[in-house]
């Protein structure tokens, strides 16, 4: 009996634990995360799945550079910011993430007030709101102008204004927190703000800077809205920037864990790939995606193993869906390869297999053996072409029969001998090198 009992209870720890851990890992990831990760733009509409809501007018939300940097924050220092205005009739726009209705929902960002004009008073450029066409605009975020160089956080959960005392300063990036809480129970829902002058708190603080309660609760969280217009403001002509945004359940999923946003590559290294078994000695590959306007700065990167089918999976969590970006393979002695067109996350997957044509890599830039499409290699120096620098480095490798995972090695064998230095000098005589845009 006693036995028997102690397995079951055990049965009941193991599963309680499992479950918890799968339970605690779904519930830990964040919702959303915006880093504005892309180029400047003269508006933020329509990129990143972020759209106008009501009327679009050119008083747009601006991408401008650099981006926010916030020491110790997850979304700090990465590709751009939002630019706000605050222009009479400006946009208001929205984007959407997984709605919600218990628990809390907790949007954390950086913000920097750049300036606050004469005519300012108090207002907000961000908020949550009701998932659909419902707009209430709750958890507003607002700033009150002191005098032209400080101002006032504050907390609207639904139609008041609760402000912390503490006073903050212009050209100055804060980390700033709310949260969201549904109670059971009518117009008791609470929304809380926090504001962090340096370092990221580990846990939620006991005590909030400012909490509402009052007026109606909402049904629904499932949009974050971003807001241009200093008619619901009250910020006229004044420069505000807001980046790093995330979205989430917990504090520390929201400020400590990553959205892994995942790309399933298909790629064959012509050196490394047999045509008659239709396999490939397997190998670590880098991929990055880079901004789809010259000078085509690199947004994110990623490093995985492309198996013996040339399939690898990249985890990529500084970027967002519906971006462009393109893709680049880079590998030990493979010509850097760029993706025909730029390539787009959804839903946080991307799948994009180089194989059945070379056009799908750019300037078709591809060799094909047997029914594959694979990418050129033998640019052991990794200068982007392959020519007699490249021979040599093999010759002397293969005269001095080197062995083991050597950049000379062009076919994977971890040896490198008349093969590796035929390969090259047949892509040195083709002038094999990089073609990009
Ligand atoms: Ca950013
Ligand atoms: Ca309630
Ligand atoms: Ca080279
Ligand atoms: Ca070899």
């Amino acid at each position: 009996m006693r036995t028997k009992t102690s397995q079951v209870f055990g049965t009941f720890i193991m599963s309680a634990i499992l479950f918890l851990n799968f339970y605690g890992n779904s519930q830990s990831q964040p919702l959303f995360t915006e880093n504005f990760n892309f180029p400047v733009r003269d508006s933020l509409e329509n990129i990143g799945q972020w759209y106008a809501t009501g009327p679009s007018t050119n008083k747009n939300i601006k991408v401008t550079s650099p981006g926010l940097v916030y020491t110790g924050y997850l979304g700090s220092g990465i590709g751009n910011t939002a630019f706000f205005s605050n222009q009479s009739n400006g946009d208001v726009i929205l984007n959407s993430f997984p709605t919600q209705n218990s628990g809390t929902v907790y949007l954390s960002f950086m913000i920097s007030v750049d300036s606050l004009t004469a005519a300012a008073t108090e207002g907000f450029n961000i908020c949550l709101d009701e998932a659909g066409g419902n707009t209430n605009f709750n958890t507003r975020v607002y700033i009150k102008k002191i005098n032209s160089t400080s101002f006032n956080i504050g907390i609207r959960k639904y139609d008041q204004v609760k402000y912390s005392p503490a006073v903050y300063s212009k050209n100055t990036t804060y980390l700033v927190v709310c949260s969201y809480t549904f109670i059971n129970g009518v117009s008791n829902d609470i929304a809380r703000l926090y504001v962090s002058t340096s370092g990221v708190p580990a846990t939620e603080p006991l005590v909030p800077a400012a909490a509402d309660t009052a007026g109606l609760d909402v049904d629904n969280i499932g949009d974050i809205i971003l807001n241009n217009a200093f008619l619901q403001t009250g910020l006229q002509g004044s420069s505000v920037k807001i980046d790093g945004i995330r979205i989430g359940t917990t504090w520390t999923g929201t400020l400590f864990q990553q959205i892994n946003r995942q790309l399933n590559l298909k790629a064959l290294i012509q050196g490394f790939y047999n045509s008659s078994t239709g396999k490939m000695i397997k190998d670590t590959v880098s991929v990055y995606l880079r901004y789809n306007v010259s000078p085509y700065n690199i947004a994110d990167s990623s490093k995985a193993v492309l198996d013996s089918n040339g399939n690898g999976s990249f985890i990529f969590n500084r970027i967002g869906n519906n971006a462009p970006y393109y893709m680049i393979v880079r590998h030990r002695n493979t010509i850097e390869t760029w993706s025909h067109n730029t390539l787009m996350f959804d839903n946080n997957v991307l799948n994009f297999d180089f194989t059945p044509s070379s056009v799908y890599a750019f300037g078709s830039n591809q060799i094909l053996k047997g029914s594959k499409y694979c990418l050129y290699n033998g640019d052991v120096n990794q200068d982007g072409i392959v020519d007699a620098t490249d021979q040599s480095e093999t010759d002397n490798s293969a005269y001095n029969a080197l062995t083991g995972y050597v950049r000379s090695d062009v076919t994977g064998d971890n040896f490198v001998d008349g093969a590796d230095l035929s390969l090259v000098e047949n892509n040195a005589n083709n002038s094999v090198s990089i073609v990009r845009p």
